[in-house]
């Protein structure tokens, strides 16, 4: 079977009925930023069913209240005891906003991917080789979608940058995506560990040395019970988490998010709307320049609590040409290529804390090696841009599509069979080596 088929086949295995699992067992249920990419995927061989990852994602988006606009991190479209923290550790059911909405959610949100993703989904769709009727269903899709698209924007501007800094904060790693990155080993240290009972279920299908450990865990759980006792709300959130970072990956995903949400916004005549964007990105643009590394040469975190910078190189700090940033990460992007040879790992080799099997603390992630090299191409970096792609293809042919990859030896670990893994595979490689 070839690669592209083998690719469609994971898609097709993990779809249930509308969305996407992530991967079998080890995630039963939708996450947010994955439905985007997994999105892309299914676009390059139906349309129609990639247009509904998103409406299902949608479902799960919070109305009313403080949290209008909120998309979760998971939506519980269904029940499974595979995974923890199901639905019923977070304490959502009847929070202000959810009534109504068509799933169960967690509490936290995620890099908000969707804006760029539907933009990138609109953009094949308007391709000559798509038929009339896929055509008028990306127009009615994405008419739906806008309005949705922006609540959703709003919401991290307000909730989660009151006082209009230009730099949003994220109140929990899962959060970030990125979970249990070395970025965030200082602000985790502030958390007190949880003393309640809780049993992971993630060890159950990926070896331990893969995965967090408990000491992460401990923590992540007492912040989601803090934000459920704090009832959701953002105000008093952002008051008293002991928690708080500009995270330069949601940051970035967030500012590129915003240019295409103004693309679209202006294509389909929402001109308040892509005004009111331009605004927060130019205010964004202004304000990240205090989250460049001299040491790294690169964009990194800050802890929003002490304003110390998290000066760990990471590759979200790559994302700076993805988001249109000032500041130039081609050179630093080619030292990194030089040092590891399967791609650009999560975190840099050289830092003390790289770790090549451990989730976010140095694995490739392909995804995120998407974006980066579709930011520099963007900018003119071909070269650096077309040898991450091309590393990638390496990877995808001799390891298949795992979650993420030993950036050292090349080898698939985490779950297997894995969504965006193959979505990104689809959209960013098949595609382009048919031209
Ligand atoms: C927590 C689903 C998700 C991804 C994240 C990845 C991992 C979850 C976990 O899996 O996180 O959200 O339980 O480890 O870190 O980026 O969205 O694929």
């Amino acid at each position: 079977m070839s690669l592209q088929d083998q690719a469609r086949a994971i898609l097709m295995v993990n779809d249930r009925g509308g969305y996407t699992l992530p991967t079998d067992g080890l995630y039963p249920f939708q996450w947010n930023w994955d439905a985007s990419v997994t999105a892309l995927g299914w676009m390059t061989f139906d349309q129609k069913r990639a247009w509904e990852e998103l409406r299902w994602l949608f479902k799960g988006q919070w109305r009313g209240g403080p949290n209008d606009g909120f998309v979760a991190q998971i939506n519980f479209h269904a029940e499974s005891d595979t995974y923890f923290p199901g639905p019923d550790e977070w304490g959502t059911d009847g929070a202000i906003g959810t009534q109504g909405i068509g799933t169960r959610t967690s509490s936290i949100s995620q890099p908000p991917l969707h804006a760029t993703m539907v933009r990138w989904m609109w953009m094949r769709a308007c391709k000559a080789s798509s038929s009339t009727d896929e055509q008028d269903l990306a127009k009615k899709e994405v008419m739906e979608l806008l309005p949705r698209l922006v609540a959703h924007h709003r919401w991290w501007y307000r909730a989660r940058d009151p006082k209009n800094t230009g730099l949003v904060v994220n109140i929990h790693p899962w959060e970030t995506g990125m979970d249990n990155s070395p970025a965030w080993d200082e602000p985790l240290r502030h958390v007190p560990e949880t003393t309640r009972p809780y049993a992971r279920r993630d060890l159950g299908h990926v070896d331990a040395s893969m995965r967090p450990p408990k000491s992460f865990y401990d923590r992540v759980v007492y912040l989601m019970d803090f934000n459920r006792a704090q009832g959701f709300d953002p105000e008093k959130i952002l008051r008293t988490c002991p928690y708080q970072v500009n995270d330069i990956g949601i940051i970035s995903i967030l500012q590129r998010g915003s240019v295409d949400l103004i693309a679209l916004c202006e294509e389909f005549g929402l001109v308040t709307e892509a005004r009111e964007m331009a605004q927060r990105v130019q205010l964004t643009r202004a304000s990240v320049n205090a989250l460049w590394s001299p040491v790294w040469h690169q964009y990194v975190s800050r802890n929003a609590i002490t304003g110390q910078l998290l000066d760990v190189p990471t590759s979200a700090g790559l994302l700076g040409a993805y988001a249109g940033f000032d500041g130039d990460v081609g050179s630093t992007i080619r030292h990194w290529l030089a040092e590891t040879p399967y791609g650009l790992p999560s975190t840099r080799s050289t830092y003390v804390g790289f770790e090549p099997l451990r989730y976010w603390r140095g694995p490739v992630w392909q995804h995120i090696n998407m974006l980066i090299s579709v930011g520099l191409q963007d900018q003119g970096h071909n070269i650096e841009a077309l040898e991450i792609r091309r590393r990638s293809e390496q990877l995808f042919s001799v390891a298949g599509f795992h979650e993420y990859y030993d950036p050292l030896s090349g080898k698939g670990l985490g779950g297997k069979t894995f969504s965006w893994t193959a979505a990104t595979y689809l959209h960013w490689i098949a595609d382009w080596k048919k031209k």
